[in-house]
């Protein structure tokens, strides 16, 4: 429901005037585009009005907050409303992230409260491109829906998604090269040498992270969002974007590291924390993992 309506929004934003900046800034610091405020609301009203939400965690708001005890439920869930808002002038695909973990007593979403890999019940993006694709698992596979607008329904295209092990695709932004550490640099300009096949790798990269990752599920390659010089633990937040997408990618026999280790082993200490985030073919990640070493 949220992302029906999510969808409508983002593909009229021009016309209703929802480009640009709000005017302020969330807790990350960045600009609060228009679109990011509605999304968020949207999204928070949908899970309120399930009456099965007791916390929501968004990348809009500062902190965790409870549903009303009238509608509260005990599920927690974390969303990134819309994530690659800063495109949305341009047009470019963006997404909405979302993880819905296990009820607990407190429901609370506190330091060491979750162990990731073990809680989510439920994870699923939606990408706002020249398709609606909305891709859920709930723990037995990974299932792709494209939104009909004939209908205004999701129907069912992509059933049981399996990511190839390698790939020859790569997403990073290769901007920041000069900011990452040598043995990183290294592991890129070996993509880039075309080798005994005559073919290197292709680079992708719209700096969307819904929009970047979708394709490698179903080419294989690797998407990644390194720490850099400028900031230890750069960008890519662990609870809403990090952790479900690798979610998602376990579910479709990918695999989500740090660099160093799987992402949902990882603890989160604080709900806006980032992590750097390598993802989707096994064998492309592990093949980083061992640059990395
Ligand atoms: P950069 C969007 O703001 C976002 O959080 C992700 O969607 C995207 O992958 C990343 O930032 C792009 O960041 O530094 O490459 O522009």
């Amino acid at each position: 429901m949220a992302c029906k309506q999510i969808a409508a929004l983002v593909q009229r934003a021009p016309i209703s005037n929802l480009t640009g900046i709000q005017g302020a800034v969330n807790v990350q610091g960045a600009d609060q585009k228009k679109l990011d405020v509605v999304s968020n609301e949207v999204f928070s009203n949908c899970l309120r009005s399930s009456g099965r939400t007791g916390i929501i965690a968004s990348e809009e708001e500062d902190v965790p907050v409870a549903v009303e005890e009238s509608y509260s439920g005990n599920y927690i869930v974390v969303f990134d409303p819309l994530d690659g808002s800063s495109n949305i002038n341009a047009a470019v695909s963006t997404g909405s992230i979302f993880g819905i973990y296990s009820p607990n007593d407190e429901c609370l979403v506190s330091d060491n409260d979750l162990e990731l890999g073990s809680s989510f019940l439920a994870v699923g993006y939606c990408m706002y491109s020249s398709s609606i694709i909305f891709v859920l698992t709930i723990g037995n596979g990974v299932y792709g829906f494209t939104l009909d607008p004939m209908y205004g329904e999701f129907v069912l295209t992509k059933e049981n998604i399996k990511i190839p092990k390698v790939g020859k695709i790569y997403a990073f932004n290769e901007g920041n090269y000069q900011l990452r550490d040598d043995k990183l640099k290294k592991y890129i300009a070996d993509l880039k040498d075309p080798g005994p096949s005559g073919k290197p790798y292709s680079a992708r990269y719209i700096g969307s992270l819904v929009g970047d990752f979708h394709w490698t599920p179903l080419y294989g390659g690797i998407y990644g969002y390194p720490r850099d010089k400028n900031s230890k633990n750069r960008k890519l937040r662990l609870l809403y974007e990090c952790a479900p997408m690798s979610f998602i990618v376990e579910q479709a026999g990918g695999k989500g590291s740090d660099g160093h280790q799987r992402i949902l082993d990882i603890e989160p200490t604080e709900i806006h924390q980032c992590v750097p985030l390598y993802i989707v073919s096994v064998e492309e990640v592990e093949k980083l993992e061992k640059y990395l070493a």
